[in-house]
């Protein structure tokens, strides 16, 4: 099995489409899930390099693992549902706190998914981008996260890691709105964030070449190479 390079992780409450999502960016398809239990990760090649995307679960009850998914993460997806304000006031009351655990250079983005609920842009199957508006159903669902909160938390949690605004990611540029249903804007999330992780790569590839690790498997061959091996 490859060994990832780098770690990415979807948090967020349950029901926002984090699974929706993966499957979307990785099969090219929405399909029927159920709700997740524990987590899962999907090996993606990017270039050169193996980035793990985990998915976890957002249902109270696996809340325990959410800090142990995060550690070592270069970047988290921070999950809402664009027609549920709960789920964003979730995210701060309940799974920022879990990325303590990530890597000190990690990066956030923030992503309001079913925005195909919302929003006649989203609304556009990605094979049927030629459509006029006028040919589209109207916006079924009230808007209940406008992007300028979704915003505002971000630099909410530029100040809890103690991060310098005018040093870091835009807002602009890391708050999404997606659509796992249409596709909308999926590729544009995940692929923004394996660029911006490729320089937590190279540093941690430095790291192993100044204090390499031990490998246990090599070890226990060359003890079984060298026959009895003893305490
Ligand atoms: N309209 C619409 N529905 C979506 C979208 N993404 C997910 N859903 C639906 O929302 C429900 C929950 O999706 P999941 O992907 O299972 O949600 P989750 O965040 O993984 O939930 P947990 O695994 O319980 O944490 C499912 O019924 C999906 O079909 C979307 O972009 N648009
Ligand atoms: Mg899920």
């Amino acid at each position: 099995m490859k060994k990832p390079d780098v770690k990415v992780v979807l948090l967020g409450d349950m029901n926002v489409g984090k699974t929706s999502l993966l499957h979307r960016y990785t099969e090219r398809k929405f399909k029927d899930t159920i709700s997740t239990v524990g987590g899962a990760f999907f090996l993606k090649q990017w270039g050169p390099y193996n980035i793990s995307i985990w998915d976890t679960a957002g249902r109270e009850q696996f809340h325990g693992l959410g800090s142990m998914y995060c550690r070592g993460a270069s970047a988290v997806i921070l999950t809402y549902d664009v027609t549920n304000w709960q789920s964003l006031a979730e995210l701060e009351e309940r799974f920022l706190s879990l990325t303590d655990t990530a890597n000190h250079d990690c990066i956030y983005a923030l992503v309001g998914n079913k925005a195909d609920l919302t929003d006649l842009k989203a609304q556009l199957p990605l094979d049927l981008s030629g459509a006029s508006p006028a040919s589209l159903s109207g916006t079924g669902l009230h808007k209940q996260v406008p992007r300028e909160e979704a915003m505002a938390l971000y630099e909410r949690i530029l100040r809890y890691k103690g991060l310098d605004e005018k040093s870091s990611l835009p807002a602009e540029k890391m708050c999404f709105e997606t659509s796992a249903k249409t596709g909308y804007n999926v590729d544009t999330l995940f692929e923004t964030l394996f660029d911006l992780v490729l320089p937590s790569i190279l540093r941690k590839r430095n790291e192993n070449l100044v204090s390499p690790t031990v490998d246990l498997e090599e070890y226990r061959e060359a003890s079984a190479r060298r026959g009895k091996t003893c305490c």
